[in-house]
């Protein structure tokens, strides 16, 4: 195994889940409860360059521009050390990441950030990893990020150990105009991190059971959809997922929610929408902010709808992406 002697570039997109993942078996080797799927979207994503250097004492990681402070580094000096193991070399890494997301839209994410991490130290570290590896990398770092490796609809299978447990493409390229209008509410850091939430409905929220048995029906139904390119089941099933997702939140103790005013104005705005007859669908993550699942047809009228309430800046229209790049 040669190292690279040049830094290597990976450039991964961010994803949303239509079957979200909120829950781990394992939580060192972030092996899920269930399986997920998502889109991946092209607007937003990460790009990192990493180097091993023999002259370096301590890895070095550069964020935006600056230089992360160690307990800032952590998570990605912990994922470094996985890298090395694999690769089995002892060098430190200077690692330089930049996000490209619109200006504090708050859609950074973790996916976009370890996929590519895992894209670029991978590979400068002489390891040439296939996809299914990659995803399984990546998926130390975060488990979005094992999805964020491959392009347009991607299934995360649960599996039940490390081997088992990586992202495949469902339809990398699809020929269906599909659109997300990414609704950005607030670009204000979470108080409760994915990672905290979801250890606390698994510990705490009666309806985890419940969850799992309804996710992974959506899960197959999502795929079916998928398959015989059907929108408003895809949409609908997606809906209902994401707020199942979040009655796990309200149902955890301590309860929380990510919902602000915004969200739920939105969400009644797609409704509205609906009895229009404008097909379209919501789903929300980790945050306040609303995303909503659209045929690309009605997208830029859909996105006009929410401009005149939240403003031209906060809404964004996004089409499904690539999977991960990576440089020679
Ligand atoms: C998902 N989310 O499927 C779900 C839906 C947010 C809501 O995966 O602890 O940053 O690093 O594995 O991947 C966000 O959680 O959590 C997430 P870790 P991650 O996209």
């Amino acid at each position: 195994m040669v190292i690279a002697n040049h830094p290597i570039i990976a450039k991964a997109h961010t994803n949303i889940a239509l079957v979200k993942y909120w829950g781990k078996l394992d939580n060192q080797l972030i092996i899920p409860q269930n399986d997920s799927l998502s889109i991946t979207l092209d607007e937003f994503y990460t790009q990192t360059a990493v180097e091993f250097l023999p002259s370096l004492t301590a890895d070095e990681v550069i964020f935006d521009g600056q230089v992360l402070s160690d307990q800032a580094s952590l998570r990605v000096r912990t994922f470094l050390n996985h890298v090395r193991d694999l690769a089995g070399i002892d060098y430190r890494a200077k690692v330089d990441t930049k996000n490209f997301v619109p200006t504090a839209a708050g859609l950074a994410s973790s996916a976009s950030g370890f996929a590519a991490l895992a894209g670029a130290a991978s590979r400068a570290a002489g390891l040439n990893l296939n996809r299914r590896d990659l995803s399984r990398l990546a998926r130390l770092g975060s488990g979005s990020a094992t999805r964020s490796i491959f392009g347009g609809f991607v299934a995360w299978q649960q599996g039940h150990d490390d081997a088992t447990s990586f992202a495949y493409p469902i339809d990398e390229q699809p020929t269906w105009d599909i659109a997300v209008v990414a609704l950005v509410l607030t670009a204000k850091q979470k108080k409760i991190s994915s990672r905290v939430g979801m250890r606390l409905a698994v510990e705490t929220s009666p309806f985890y059971s419940a969850w799992i048995s309804a996710s992974q029906a959506d899960f197959k139904t999502v795929k079916t959809a998928i398959q015989n390119q059907d929108f408003e089941l895809l949409g609908h099933t997606s809906e209902q997922n994401a707020m199942r997702m979040h009655a796990l939140t309200l149902s955890s103790d301590p309860n929380f929610t990510y919902f602000n005013a915004d969200s739920i104005k939105a969400m009644n705005m797609v409704k509205d929408l609906r009895l229009q007859g404008i097909p379209c669908y919501f789903t929300m993550d980790a945050g306040p902010n609303v995303k909503i699942i659209c045929q690309g047809a009605d997208a830029e009228r859909i996105a006009q709808y929410f401009q005149t309430e939240f403003g031209e800046e906060q809404v964004l229209v996004t089409r499904p992406g690539s999977g991960i790049s990576i440089s020679d």
